[in-house]
């Protein structure tokens, strides 16, 4: 027993130093390449991992390990799509690797009331019902692992989503529409249609 333990001990003390302060690293150099981002949202692992107790990567953190880490290189592309710059989003404290306003909260605007889907609970805490389970929402007939709210999602939405909230029984989990949609907060018909793009 002890000797397993000794073994369990001298692994844990060989391999864990190297896994999880490896990485942390790129955050360092991250915060001192743009030492403007010091104290901000982006001073987090969230900037490039998501979820971040997993080694998941976002579209910023692939644009940096296919360019060996070199932070220039990727200063110019639009990572998320969002037709700012990576450079451009980092100067004005947003996610240079999301669409999103705030780390994992996805806020779907549309016609019938903006939907705000918490991406972290939804994806790690257990009563989801998915717990790291990705495949639950992210396959190929779902939704592809990168937000675009110029997208119309409603039929993948109203069956993913829906589907799961009833099957769950969970009262807490929405199955009515203004439940999940706030209708407060409307994209007016007026401004650029989700379809037309
Ligand atoms: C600026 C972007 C960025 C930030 C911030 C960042 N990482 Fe990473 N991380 C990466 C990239 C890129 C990789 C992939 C590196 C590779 O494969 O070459 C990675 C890889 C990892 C890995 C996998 C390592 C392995 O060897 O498999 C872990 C674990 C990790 N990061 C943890 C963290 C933690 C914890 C934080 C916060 C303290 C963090 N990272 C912050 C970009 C980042
Ligand atoms: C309950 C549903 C659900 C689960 C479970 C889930 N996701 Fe997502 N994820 C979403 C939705 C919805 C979006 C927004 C995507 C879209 O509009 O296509 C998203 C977006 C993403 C994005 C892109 C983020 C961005 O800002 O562009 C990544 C990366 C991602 N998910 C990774 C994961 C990983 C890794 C897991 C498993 C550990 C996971 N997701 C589990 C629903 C889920
Ligand atoms: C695998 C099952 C599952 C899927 C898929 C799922 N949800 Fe949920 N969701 C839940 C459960 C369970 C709860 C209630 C959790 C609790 O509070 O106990 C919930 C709660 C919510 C809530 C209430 C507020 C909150 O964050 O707790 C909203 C809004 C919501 N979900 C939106 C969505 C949207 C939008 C999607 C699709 C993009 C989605 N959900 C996909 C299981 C799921
Ligand atoms: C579990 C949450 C949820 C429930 C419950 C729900 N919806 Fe939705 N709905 C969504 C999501 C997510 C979208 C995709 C939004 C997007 O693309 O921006 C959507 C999209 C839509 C759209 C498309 C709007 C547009 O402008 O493209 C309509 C219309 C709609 N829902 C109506 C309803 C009605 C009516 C109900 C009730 C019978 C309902 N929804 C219930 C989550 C929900
Ligand atoms: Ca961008």
């Amino acid at each position: 027993m002890r000797n397993i333990l000794t073994t369990i001990t001298v692994l844990l003390v060989l391999l864990v130093p190297t896994h999880t302060l490896a990485t942390p690293g790129i955050l360092k150099m991250f915060i001192a390449k743009y030492p403007s981002t010091e104290g901000s949202q982006l001073a987090s692992c969230r900037t490039c991992h998501m979820p971040v107790q997993n080694t998941f990567l976002n579209s910023y953190a692939f644009a940096l390990k296919n360019n060996g880490l070199d932070f220039s290189a990727t200063e110019f592309a639009d990572s998320d799509g969002d037709t700012v710059s990576n450079i451009d989003e980092i100067s004005d404290n947003q996610l240079p690797g999301s669409q999103a306003q705030a780390h994992e909260i996805f806020l779907f605007t549309n016609r019938q009331g903006a939907i705000t889907f918490n991406h972290q609970k939804h994806s790690l805490a257990t009563q989801y019902l998915s717990g790291g389970k990705c495949d639950n929402c992210h396959s190929i007939e779902a939704f592809p692992k990168k937000f675009d709210d110029n997208s119309p999602w409603q039929k993948i939405a109203h069956s993913v989503c829906k589907g799961c909230h009833k099957k769950s029984g969970n009262k807490k989990a929405p199955t009515r529409c203004y439940q999940c949609h706030d209708k407060s907060k409307k994209r007016s018909s007026l401004s650029q249609s989700k379809t037309t793009k």
